[in-house]
């Protein structure tokens, strides 16, 4: 492939709802482009977009995918991404290295929730967006109505560039309506436009002309007098609109039968901004933000926007360059970490090809094998001028589960993959939970977590099982209680012999543990005292209730007898704990539970549902605050009713929520909860 200048380099997303066909789309693209020889179907598995095995097994995307081409001299830098909401950091990742946007929509299905959540992350990133109106040949396909939805949320601006011919089992191609002509069936070839859709074709037409006239004093002035708008003209102004997102043209076509797609990469190369168009953000050391001008001649500044795992290639690093040159086997600087990254070979990848390139220019995108340093979000650039790109905002993680290895071989293998995985998806997390000992993996969702563990298993050989988290329980307890322990044996020679009397003492929550010693008189030696203490220490790890560790207790020494020659710091150690042990027992012990503040963010419309669900999970709610049509609810919830939320969530919102939560405080667990808990642990010791 060419080198192609900025302003003949064109980078979008394909972005929806999952299942639209976005991935059918970048198939029917290539095609058209002359890329791939043969369509190849999802369905199938035979996509040159969801290679990966993964993908291949659940028949959606799961990964970001760059699959470049050229259209009429000009570069087109696709990028497939997932629907899915679990995999929406693959979305944000791409459309930061994008300037453009094309929207599938179903014509069937018409606007979804995946269609509202991408038009507010193209909002939030100032993406230009065109609008596909795929799948037109399915039964229940209707464009007009779809339009009807698009304009009603998204406002007038979706305006028609093109109208369908025919719909469902015949549709048969698509009228453009700024050139006039039709275009019929797969190769597309040019024909008169047919009655059954010219009378649609005049009102359609006048009003995006109008629209575009819109965008410019001057044609305003033209059109307003009457005259008409010239080709050129037409074209320079829905390309204005298009930048500028004063317009969003809604094209139509059917991936699966590659109708339309022509006419959609036209409109890619006419109506998307090139790279030029589009400052990117850089920060300082000191986060403050300046934007830098997209240009071929200032020094390199390159992006990393995805790190993918290959077991035998190893890492690959997937950058976006925005400024100066990238070269083959040169060094860097990669300001981020502020080191020297070496390069080998640069690649244009196009899904799992790689094709080898000496350079890439600004604008364009492309990867690199086995960097040392580099991850994701940090920016390549040089020591002269070291520019820090802002990074990519991944969501934070909000579903977790603890991941296990299924076998002894897997225990050593764990941790290596452990942090693979976790590099190559930066909205997952791994940790230990000291409390519980478990390691923790998070993400935001099921789904993820489960690929996740797919992926550890055909990547790097390690097999886990993943459940939802334990709770870390404590215990503590309720009244005020003194225990005595002595310990002595008299076995032939030396004996042993430590004698204890511990006061325990409920404190309040969030207290902990206080040891104090008041021995007096020298009943039990100094230096015996930090065994007894130590001893105490220990024996709070395992409550006497279901072996929770124990807090919110005051223990104090306060007397105790000791033997001149018999006595030893293991001993005292030993009548400490048991003496601890015996006090718990003594003191009405409680378990307590993890409360958490949640904060749950959902469409107004679905408060009382939120609220209802959130009572049966046993949580106060604290209030309530309308934000922009969401309700943002605050409530405080067991920490154990809550493990589940994000699946909970998506399915009473259908996706249209998200929530945080953070740890709160411990109070007592009511007795169904003690009794349960105390039954599990005696059933796991059984
Ligand atoms: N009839 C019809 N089916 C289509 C069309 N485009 C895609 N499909 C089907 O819709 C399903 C989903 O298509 P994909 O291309 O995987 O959709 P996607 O948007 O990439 O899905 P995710 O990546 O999972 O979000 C597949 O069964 C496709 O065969 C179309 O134009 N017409
Ligand atoms: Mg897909």
């Amino acid at each position: 492939m060419k080198q192609y200048g900025l302003e003949n380099i064109r980078n979008l997303s394909l972005l929806s709802h999952c299942g639209a066909g976005k991935t059918s789309l970048a198939e029917a693209i290539l095609f058209t482009g002359g890329l791939i020889n043969r369509l190849g179907k999802v369905d199938e598995g035979a996509t040159t977009s969801d290679y990966d095995p993964d993908e291949i097994k659940r028949k959606i995307s799961l990964n970001l995918t760059l699959l470049p081409g050229e259209w009429q001299d000009t570069k087109i830098n696709l990028i497939d991404t997932p629907g899915y909401a679990d995999f929406v950091g693959e979305v944000k990742a791409a459309i930061r290295v994008s300037e453009g946007a094309v929207i599938v929509v179903c014509a069937a299905s018409g606007v979804e929730v995946g269609t509202e959540q991408v038009w507010e992350y193209c909002d939030d990133a100032d993406l230009s967006r065109l609008i596909l109106v795929n799948k037109m040949d399915r039964d229940n396909a209707d464009f007009y109505r779809t339009v009807e939805q698009l304009q009603a949320k998204f406002g007038a601006k979706c305006l028609p560039l093109q109208l369908p011919i025919g719909a469902q089992s015949n549709f048969e191609g698509v009228v453009d309506l700024l050139t006039g002509k039709a275009y019929l069936g797969s190769p597309a070839k040019e024909g008169e436009i047919p009655s059954s859709v010219a009378d649609k074709v005049s009102s359609f037409r006048e009003k995006l002309v109008e629209a575009i006239a819109e965008t410019d004093d001057s044609l305003i002035e033209k059109y307003l007098g009457g005259e008409e708008l010239s080709a050129a003209e037409l074209t320079d102004g829905l390309r204005r609109g298009v930048v500028t997102g004063q317009i969003y043209p809604v094209l139509v076509g059917s991936a699966l039968q590659n109708i339309g797609t022509s006419r959609l990469l036209d409109a890619i190369k006419d109506y998307l901004p090139s790279p030029k168009a589009r400052p990117v953000d850089t920060i300082d050391a000191k986060q403050a933000v300046a934007q830098l001008e997209p240009s071929e001649s200032s020094p390199l500044a390159a992006l990393v926007f995805k790190t993918s795992a290959d077991p035998y290639v190893g890492k690959l690093t997937y950058f976006r360059v925005y400024n100066g040159t990238i070269e083959s086997n040169s060094q860097v600087w990669n300001s981020t970490r502020g080191e020297v990254e070496r390069l080998g070979q640069l690649f244009i990848l196009r899904g799992k090809t790689q094709e080898p390139v000496a350079q890439l220019k600004a604008g364009d995108i492309g990867g690199v094998a086995k960097l040392n340093v580099t991850s994701t979000g940090d920016t390549l650039s040089t020591k002269e001028k070291p520019v820090r790109i802002s990074p990519i905002q991944f969501p934070k993680p909000i579903f977790a589960e603890a991941i296990q290895p299924k076998a002894k071989a897997d225990v050593d293998k764990l941790s290596t993959a452990l942090a693979r995985i976790v590099e190559e998806d930066p909205t997952l997390r791994v940790r230990k939970d000291l409390d519980t000992g478990e390691t923790i993996i998070s993400g935001l969702g099921d789904t993820q977590i489960e690929v996740a563990a797919d992926k550890m298993q055909r990547k790097f050989g390690v097999n886990v099982t993943l459940n939802l988290p334990k709770v870390p329980y404590k215990e503590t307890i309720t009244t005020a209680t003194k225990a005595e322990y002595k310990h002595k044996k008299q076995s032939g020679g030396h004996g042993q012999y430590g004698h204890v009397c511990l006061e325990l003492e409920p404190l309040p929550r969030g207290s902990d543990h206080e040891f104090v010693d008041k021995i007096v008189g020298g009943v039990i030696p100094k230096n015996y005292i930090p065994a007894v203490e130590k001893g105490v220490n220990e024996a709070m790890h395992e409550g006497v209730l279901a072996g929770y560790p124990v807090v919110d207790i005051r223990t104090t020494l306060y007397y105790g007898s000791f033997h001149p020659v018999d006595s030893s710091d293991i001993c005292f150690k030993i009548a400490g704990a048991q003496a601890l042990k015996k006090g718990l027992a003594d003191g009405n012990p409680i378990l307590l539970e993890p409360i958490v503040d949640i904060k749950v963010r959902v469409p107004e419309d679905f408060t009382g549902d939120i609220i209802g669900d959130l009572n049966a999970k046993r949580a106060r709610v604290l209030g309530m605050n309308p934000e922009q049509g969401m309700n943002v609810i605050e409530a405080q919830v067991p920490q154990g009713e809550v493990l589940r939320y994000a699946i909970d969530l998506k399915s009473i919102t259908q996706g249209r929520g998200s929530y945080t939560v953070a740890f709160s405080h411990y109070e007592e667990a009511p007795a169904p909860v003690t009794q349960r808990v105390v039954a599990e642990k005696q059933a796991e010791k059984s």
